[in-house]
């Protein structure tokens, strides 16, 4: 049995199998753990819904801010994009049941035979394990409860962009959401920036990226969102997985027993 953890997928569902066929993925042994960013950009974002949901618990998907902004549409009105191409899930057929499940996906995933954690963007560093754990599942019971609509209507903003124990109500859940969402670049104190372009070389004054400060967990991080990383982080215990498949770069998978890298290449014809 081998665990695999692949970056954002965003509709890219060729090159998910393409890159499961090149690990030889076995889907009644093998795990796959998806870093967030399963849906939207791409053109196959209903297919990779379909598959992750069917398999089970040999999947572990963690929510990323795409993601987010499916269930926010589908449960409280929140509009779609011009640049969105999440139409055809809100068509399908199995539409609720895709939405059910995808809603029930953590923001958080942790493994403590194998030592990782996942989510979307990151753990700030002002935050240890059993922080990030907890704060994971007060989205995550919101998302599952009654209050999932309200939470969406509050969902979106830049406030409060700076991590304090004693925010309350939706700004803590906000908050949260944000920073294993939406986070690249923090200051030392965990302070987010929403206006730098993704490029190291656009990081602001006071701020860097959330990995380059020490940590307050052992245990490696395994995190997608940020494209122009391209996979490099020069910070041990680190896995920047997003490697750009929905722009034109590639597919990554990492296995988290070998710490064997596989890539394919993005069938996508445009950068867009
Ligand atoms: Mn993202």
């Amino acid at each position: 049995m081998a665990t695999y953890a692949v970056g954002d997928l965003q509709g890219c569902f060729s090159e998910l199998e393409l890159l499961l066929d090149a690990v030889q993925f076995d889907p009644n042994q093998d795990k796959l753990w998806l870093a967030g960013d399963l849906v939207n950009r791409g053109p196959e974002s209903l297919e990779v819904l379909r598959f992750a949901s069917s398999l089970g618990d040999r999947a572990h998907c963690v929510l990323g801010n795409h993601d987010l902004h499916l269930l926010a549409v589908a449960y409280s009105g929140a509009r779609l994009k011009r640049s969105d191409t999440l139409q055809p899930i809100l068509e399908a057929p199995d539409r609720d049941q895709l939405l059910d499940w995808l809603r029930h996906q953590p923001l958080c995933h942790y493994d403590a035979r194998l030592g990782y954690v996942m989510t979307h963007a990151g753990i700030p560093p002002v935050w240890d394990l059993e922080q990030a754990l907890a704060y994971a599942k007060e989205v995550e019971e919101v998302l599952r409860g009654s209050q999932c609509k309200a939470y969406f209507d509050n969902m979106y903003g830049n406030k409060p962009a700076k991590w304090s124990d004693d925010l309350t109500g939706f700004d803590r859940l906000r908050a949260i959401t944000n920073y294993f969402t939406r986070m690249r670049f923090c200051t030392p104190k965990g302070k987010l920036d929403f206006d730098a372009k993704e490029g190291l070389d656009q990081c602001p004054e006071g701020y860097a990226p959330w990995f380059s400060y020490p940590r307050k967990m052992q245990e490696k991080v395994i995190f997608g969102h940020w494209a122009a990383l391209e996979g490099r982080v020069d910070v041990e215990g680190i896995y920047a997985l997003d490697t750009g498949c929905v722009w034109g770069g590639s597919l990554t998978a990492l296995n988290l027993e070998t710490g064997k890298l596989t890539s394919v290449k993005s069938l996508q014809q445009t950068r867009h």
